[in-house]
C-alpha cells in the first residue's frame, strides 16, 4: 500500500480530483460538503497498478493550514494540485514551503481545470515554484475532474510515482501519529493514521507517548478492512481496548513501549528560516502533532524549542515551525536530550557545538559526544548503535575504550610498583575513571590483568607471600576456624607480624580482606558471610543482613559494597540487596 497527501491552495479542485479517481467521497462532513469546502483532513483509496493506494486529502484554506500540516505530517510523497485558471496561488506557496520544510521528495503535479483553461501556463510557473524545493523536477499532468480528461494520464503518472518510492522499514519501532479518534457503539475508540515504519498487528501493546498508557489493538482495519497485520507505509484504523472517547486524539503518537523519550527541549537546526528573524514564540509541527513553542536562537541557523508538552521526538526528525503569518520554514533536530545552560557563556558554546552536528543521526559522533551511552537510550532517540555494546547494553566511543584502557593499566602499576599499597580496588578504578556502571572495569583490563576477589590483580602475580606471613596467617585462620563472624583491625594484626604491607600482600593472594584500618577480614569469613546472607529472606536490607552477622554498621556497610562490587549481591529496589548474580 501507497499513501500520498494532497496539497495546494483553496478550490483549486484537490478533493474533485480525488472524487473523479477513486469514487470516494474525501469530504466527510456534512459542512464540508455545504459549503464545497475541505476543513478536515479526508481519507480515500484506490486499486492501482502495483497495489492499493491511499490518499490523505488536505485543506487548502489559509485557515485551515494546521489540518492541512497533520495530514502531510507522516507521509511520505505529494499529488500537488494548481488550477489552471487561478494559478500559482499563496496557499500554493505555504503548502510547498512546509513540503519542502518536511523534506518530501516524491511528488506530481496536477493542473485541474483543464476543462475551463490550458494548463500549460499554470504548469510552468509550478514546476519552476517546485524546482526549487526538495521535491525537485516532477512530472505534470493537466487533468479535468468534470470532463475526466487526462485522468488516464494522472493514474499513469500516479503509479510511476509509487514506484519511486523507498521501502520502509517494516521492523522499526511504531511511531503512530494518530490524526482522527472516533468512538464506535459497543466497540469503543477508534484511531486512525499514517504509519510511516514498521508493522502493527493485532493484539500488540502500544504506549501512548502523552500519558504512558498502554492499549491492546482489539482489531485493525486498512482501507476498511480487518487486516491482522499492517506493515508501513499504510493507513490505519485501530481499535484500542479500554481507550474511550477523548483519551487518544489528533496529534497523540502510539510508540512502541520502551521505544522512546518523551522531549520538552531540543536543540534544532533550522530550514529555510533564520532562528533571529522568527518570534520568540511558534507552533511546531511535527506529524499529526501541533505545538506551542518557545525559540532561543543559538547561532546563525540554529536554536533551541522548548516545547508547551514533550513530544516522543527523534534525532534526524523534520518539523515544521509556523507563526500568525502562516509557515515559516521548518528544522530538522539536532539533540533531543541537550544539555541546560548553566554558566554565563554556554548558550554561545552551544551554538558552536551544534554547528558540527550532522542533519542525519550519526551513531559515532552521537557516542563520541556522550563517551558512554546504553545501547537502549541511543534506540529511543532514534539513533542506530554504531559498534556492540563493550559489556552488558553499555556502549563507549572507540577511541574512549584505548585512553581509558591505558589510566587504568597506569592505576595498576602504580599500585603494584609500591608494595606497602593495597591492590587497586575494582570500584576505586570505577570512580577514578568516572565510570557509569562498575562492569566497565573488568571489561576495560589491559591483558595480563584480572579481577581476583573485588581487586585488580596481574594475571600472573604469584603468591609471594613471605613464610613467615604465611605462617601468621595460617595461625590466624586455625585460631578462628569456625569462630563465625569476626572482623579484625590493623592494630590487632600488626603484633602478628602483619603490618600494613603484610596485609597488602596478603589481601592480593585473597587471603585477607581489607574494607577499612579496623575492618580486615579473612577472605573465607567473607565468603561465609555470603552463606549467612543467602539464608535470609529475600531481598533483604543493610539492616537485616547486620543483624544475621552479630555485627555493627560500621562493617557491615562496607561488606555490603564490596559483595556487590564483585557481583555477590546485587542491589534491587529501594536498597534492598539479593544474594547471587
Ligand atoms: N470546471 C471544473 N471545475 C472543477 C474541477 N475540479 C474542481 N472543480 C470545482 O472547483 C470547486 C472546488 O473544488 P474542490 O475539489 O472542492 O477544491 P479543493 O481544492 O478540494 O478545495 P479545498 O479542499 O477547500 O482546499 C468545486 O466547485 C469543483 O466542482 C475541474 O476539473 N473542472
Ligand atoms: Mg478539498
Amino acid at each position: 500500500m501507497f499513501v500520498i497527501a494532497t496539497a495546494g491552495h483553496v478550490d483549486h479542485g484537490k478533493s474533485a480530483l480525488l472524487r473523479a479517481l477513486t469514487g470516494m467521497e474525501p469530504d466527510r462532513w456534512e459542512e464540508e460538503q455545504r459549503r464545497g469546502l475541505t476543513i478536515d483532513l479526508g481519507f480515500v483509496w484506490m486499486e492501482a497498478a502495483r497495489g492499493p493506494i491511499a490518499f490523505v486529502d488536505v485543506p487548502g484554506h489559509e485557515r485551515f493550514v494546521g489540518n492541512m500540516l497533520a495530514g502531510v505530517g507522516p507521509v511520505p510523497a505529494v499529488l500537488f494540485v494548481v488550477a489552471a485558471d487561478e494559478g500559482w496561488m499563496p496557499q500554493s506557496a505555504e503548502h510547498l514551503t512546509a513540503l519542502h520544510a518536511l523534506e518530501v521528495r516524491h511528488g506530481l503535479l496536477a493542473i485541474t481545470k483543464s476543462d475551463v483553461m490550458e494548463p500549460e501556463l499554470a504548469a510552468e510557473e509550478a514546476l519552476l515554484q517546485i524546482g526549487r524545493t526538495s521535491l525537485g523536477d516532477v512530472p505534470w499532468v493537466g487533468v479535468s475532474a468534470r470532463t475526466g480528461d487526462g485522468l488516464p494520464e494522472l493514474r499513469a503518472a500516479l503509479d510511476d510515482l509509487v514506484a519511486g518510492l523507498p521501502a520502509s522499514d517494516p521492523v522499526a519501532p511504531i511511531r503512530l501519529w494518530v490524526d482522527r479518534g472516533f468512538t464506535i457503539r459497543g466497540a469503543g475508540l477508534v484511531v486512525t493514521g499514517t504509519l510511516a515504519a514498521g508493522t502493527i498487528r493485532v493484539g500488540d501493546t502500544l504506549e501512548l507517548a502523552r500519558t504512558g498508557e498502554r492499549y491492546v489493538v482489539r482489531e485493525l482495519q486498512s482501507m476498511n478492512r480487518h487486516a491482522d497485520e499492517a506493515v508501513a507505509v499504510a493507513r490505519v484504523a485501530l481499535n484500542l481496548r479500554g481507550a474511550h472517547r477523548g483519551d487518544v486524539g489528533r496529534g497523540d503518537a502510539l510508540m512502541t513501549p520502551g521505544s522512546y523519550r518523551g522531549t520538552a527541549v531540543a536543540d534544532i537546526r533550522t530550514r529555510h528560516c533564520a532562528p533571529d528573524d522568527l518570534p520568540p514564540g511558534l507552533l511546531v509541527h511535527i506529524g499529526a502533532a501541533t505545538v506551542d513553542c518557545g525559540l532561543r536562537p543559538l547561532g546563525p541557523d540554529t536554536a533551541r524549542l522548548t516545547l508547551s508538552s514533550p513530544l516522543p521526538l527523534r534525532v534526524g526528525d523534520r518539523v515544521v515551525l509556523r507563526h500568525d503569518r502562516g509557515v515559516a520554514g521548518g528544522a530538522v533536530v539536532l539533540d533531543v536530550d541537550p544539555p541546560v545552560f548553566g554558566r554565563r557563556g554556554a548558550a554561545r558554546r552551544r551554538a558552536g557545538q551544534l554547528d558540527g552536528y550532522p542533519d542525519a543521526p550519526d551513531g559515532l559522533s552521537e557516542l563520541r559526544r556522550r563517551g558512554f551511552v546504553r545501547e537502549g537510550t541511543l534506540r529511543q532517540i532514534g539513533v542506530e548503535p554504531p559498534v556492540p555494546p563493550l559489556v552488558g547494553d553499555w556502549l563507549v566511543a572507540p577511541e574512549l575504550v584505548g585512553t581509558l584502557r591505558d589510566r587504568l593499566t597506569a592505576l595498576v602499576a602504580a599500585r603494584t610498583a609500591d608494595p606497602s599499597a593495597a591492590p587497586l580496588r575494582v570500584d576505586d578504578a570505577r570512580k577514578e575513571l568516572d565510570l557509569p556502571d562498575v562492569r566497565l572495569v573488568p571489561a576495560l583490563l589491559a591483558e595480563g590483568l584480572t579481577v581476583r576477589h573485588g581487586m585488580i590483580l596481574p594475571a600472573s602475580a604469584p603468591d609471594q607471600l613471605a613464610p613467615a606471613v604465611r605462617d601468621a596467617l595460617a595461625a590466624l585462620e586455625k585460631r578462628l576456624d569456625g569462630a563465625g563472624f569476626t572482623v579484625l583491625t590493623e592494630a590487632e594484626l600488626a603484633p602478628l607480624g602483619l603490618g600494613r604491607a603484610e596485609i597488602a600482600a596478603a589481601a592480593r593472594a585473597a587471603r585477607l580482606v581489607r574494607l577499612a584500618p579496623d575492618v580486615v577480614l579473612l577472605t573465607r569469613t567473607v565468603d561465609g558471610c555470603l552463606d549467612v546472607l543467602a539464608a535470609l529472606p529475600q531481598p533483604f536490607t543493610a539492616g537485616e543482613a547486620r543483624e544475621a552477622l552479630g555485627t555493627s554498621r560500621k562493617v557491615v556497610v562496607p561488606l555490603l559494597e564490596h559483595l556487590a562490587n564483585e557481583g555477590r549481591t546485587r542491589r534491587v529496589v529501594d536498597g534492598h540487596l539479593v544474594t547471587g548474580r
